[in-house]
């Protein structure tokens, strides 16, 4: 049985593009059965388009509040029967009744060693810092704004020269492998969110995730 995935973005939906692209090899444990972007006319939405993912634009600037907009994504969502949500770059702060919902089904990637680097900007935040790396996480979304727990972290050097875009371009690169491989890994019931612990195999993983170094 291969595990219904829903993901939900704002923009160029690269992470999208390698989940689809990974659920498309052979003996991958997931589909992607919608896409939902809050932001019409994004590339991401294209790429859904063009793997024929039934896909959908619901606007937050419909809506009169948080709550309203998020109850009419949680219906939006359920209408595909997810054992999974995934956000790639979706970039609205959801409310405690979202998360609720879909607790234990809902995975974030943030582009910080987290808990560094909560929020936004958060490359241009690292280079300020004078940090020497940086990376990227991916979590279980809590009602905690990106503070749920890590299940699986990637680094990259910071060089001297290195601008925001540059440590994205970077970043992009490790997202587009860890993001697959933690979806897997959920698929394949490998993955679990246990009280505030991320659990691998029936093991309780650090703060940092599994195998950060
Ligand atoms: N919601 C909850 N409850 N918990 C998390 O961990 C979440 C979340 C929603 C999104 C992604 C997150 C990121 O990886 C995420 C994690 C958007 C904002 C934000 O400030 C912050 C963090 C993240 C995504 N959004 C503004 C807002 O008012 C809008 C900014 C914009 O539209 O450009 O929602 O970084
Ligand atoms: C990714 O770098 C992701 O880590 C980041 O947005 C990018 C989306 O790229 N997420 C956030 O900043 C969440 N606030 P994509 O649309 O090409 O997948």
């Amino acid at each position: 049985m291969t595990s219904r995935i829903v993901v939900l973005i704002s923009g160029s939906g690269s992470n999208l593009q390698a989940i689809i692209d990974a659920c498309n090899t052979d003996d991958y444990p997931g589909q992607v059965v919608g896409v939902i972007s809050n932001k019409p006319d994004v590339l991401g939405l294209t790429r859904a388009e063009n793997a024929q993912i039934s896909n959908q634009v619901l606007s937050h600037k419909e809506f009169e509040s948080r709550e309203s907009y998020d109850l009419a994504l949680i219906s939006a969502i359920d209408q595909y029967k997810p054992d999974l949500v995934v956000l790639a770059g979706f970039m609205r702060i959801l409310t405690p009744a979202f998360v609720q919902h879909f607790s234990g089904k809902l995975l974030n990637i943030h582009p910080s060693l987290l808990p560094k680097y909560q929020g936004l900007n958060t490359h241009q935040r690292a280079i300020d810092s004078g940090d020497k790396e940086h990376g990227v996480s991916v979590h279980f979304v809590t009602e905690e704004l990106d503070g749920g727990p890590v299940i699986l972290q990637a680094k990259v050097p910071i060089f001297p020269e290195d601008t925001a875009d540059d440590l994205a371009s970077r970043i992009h690169v490790q997202e587009h492998k860890i993001y697959p491989l933690v979806v897997n890994w959920f698929c394949s019931n490998r993955i679990i969110m246990s009280g505030d612990k991320a659990v691998l195999d029936g093991v309780s993983l650090p703060i940092s995730g599994y195998a950060s170094e």
